[in-house]
């Protein structure tokens, strides 16, 4: 068996992970990344593609965000599509001047990897049979790579592993809560080469379901549609779904609507969960491995970075200045902004999406809601200033 010592062991090279690895490099603090795809599975995965400024500031911070400046695409509003009519949401102006970054999750991990590889900066992708322990007295990794048997002593684990990873799962039952609701639909996803329908976001809430209208440049759109739980990708040809997403939309966005082949297309299921706490002795959870929202509010990648904001914090401060004080505070700091997002991305998904099981007076209440929100200044600012994020330090 291989020994190896490090600061920080960082399980999982997604955004989380790379974010607080380039975030402690940058700091002079040794840490080792353990994935267990490989590197070119991790940079192809096609997920979200809203950041708030926010995560635009961490990447900043971070060194990485030469190709966000040059090819993010700045956001000042929203469109909401209900009744065949498109009600703007004015963000920026709702906000003191706040604005969202449309650029894809799939660049943000392409950039960090970058960035990781031009510093040289120690990873072990494919690693396989990856184990956490003793995290209360003296954390370890133990995992195999290109059949070596390897371990890693450190002062800290963060678990970056998402919601199927290891580390959560390594926490004994009687010291974590999970909170859960899985939603009865999905989202399915659709990735095309044509310019999207318009210059903004549209979310559509429709007798027909829900759907999404995004993009990652001028000449790549993003579109999802929400589908029952059952459904497979496979029942869905291009054309079923540009037909389908057609129907949920207004006349003018039906004429302007430019269709082609998709270069991707998935079904992704939609659950809130959240983790408590989020820090167990020496490991710290963050990221998807802590918390899940549905993607309606375009959350998940977000919260993923304001962990990484107050995890980087803290161990910068206890290596830097000798204090614990962060690493005492992070569960608590990050549940305080996780489950106002999560409160926000279930308000959205309730909102916009249709419930089999929703009464008809239930759903009269919700076009009400709607209709409130969208004709109210003070309706529509409380769904802006979550829609760009809340503040990261209270
Ligand atoms: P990730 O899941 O991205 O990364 C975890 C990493 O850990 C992965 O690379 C995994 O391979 C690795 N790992 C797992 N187990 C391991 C083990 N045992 N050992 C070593 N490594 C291990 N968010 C939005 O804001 N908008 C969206 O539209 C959106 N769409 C999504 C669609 C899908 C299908 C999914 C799954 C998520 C979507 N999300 C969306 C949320 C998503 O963007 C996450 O919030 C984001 O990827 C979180 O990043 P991480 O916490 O780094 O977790
Ligand atoms: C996306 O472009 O993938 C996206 C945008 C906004 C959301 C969810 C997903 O709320």
């Amino acid at each position: 068996m291989e020994l190896l010592t490090t600061q920080v062991a960082i399980i999982g090279a997604g955004p989380a992970g790379l974010l607080l690895g380039q975030l402690l490099y940058k700091a002079g603090i040794e840490h080792i990344i353990i994935e267990q795809r490989s590197a070119e599975y991790v940079a192809s995965r096609i997920r979200a593609g809203i950041l708030e400024q926010v995560s635009v500031d961490l990447l900043k911070q971070a060194g990485v965000d030469q190709h966000l400046k040059e090819k993010g695409l700045p956001h000042s509003g929203i469109e909401i599509l209900t009744n065949g009519q498109k009600h703007r949401v004015d963000l920026s102006a709702l906000t003191g001047g706040k604005q969202v970054t449309v650029y894809g999750q799939t660049e943000v991990t392409k950039d960090l990897m970058m960035a990781r590889e031009a510093a040289q900066l120690k990873s072990f992708y494919e690693a396989q049979n990856v184990q956490v322990s003793d995290f209360y007295q003296t954390p370890k990794v133990h995992f195999e790579y290109q059949g070596k048997s390897i371990q890693i002593e450190c002062d800290f684990i963060a678990g970056c592993d998402g919601y199927h990873g290891i580390c959560r799962a390594s926490v004994p039952q009687d010291k974590i809560k999970t909170y859960e609701k899985v939603y009865p639909f999905g989202w399915l996803g659709v990735l095309a080469d044509v310019p999207p329908v318009a210059d903004e976001l549209i979310y559509v809430q429709s007798e027909r379901g829900f759907a999404l209208c995004s993009m990652r440049s001028e000449t790549r759109s993003r579109y999802y549609l929400q589908v029952p739980l059952n459904d497979r990708v496979e029942d869905w040809s291009d054309e079923r779904f540009w037909e389908e997403l057609k129907s949920r939309l207004d006349a003018e966005s039906q004429k302007k609507l430019v269709t082609g082949p998709s270069i991707e297309k998935s079904i992704a299921p939609l659950r809130s969960f959240v983790t408590e706490p989020m820090r167990f002795g020496k490991l710290f959870l963050a990221g998807d491995a802590a918390h899940i929202v549905p993607p309606t509010g375009a959350k998940g990648l977000n919260l993923a970075a304001s962990d990484i904001a107050y995890l980087s914090s803290a161990l910068i401060e206890y290596y830097v200045e000798g204090s614990d004080q962060g690493i005492q505070e992070y569960s608590e700091k990050c549940l305080q902004r996780v489950w106002k997002a999560e409160r926000f991305s279930w308000w959205m998904t309730h909102l916009l999406h249709r419930f089999e099981i929703e009464s008809e007076f239930e759903h009269k209440i919700k076009q009400a809601e709607l209709s409130y929100i969208l004709g109210s200044t003070a309706g529509k600012t409380t769904l802006a200033e979550n829609y760009v994020g809340l503040p990261i330090h209270a």
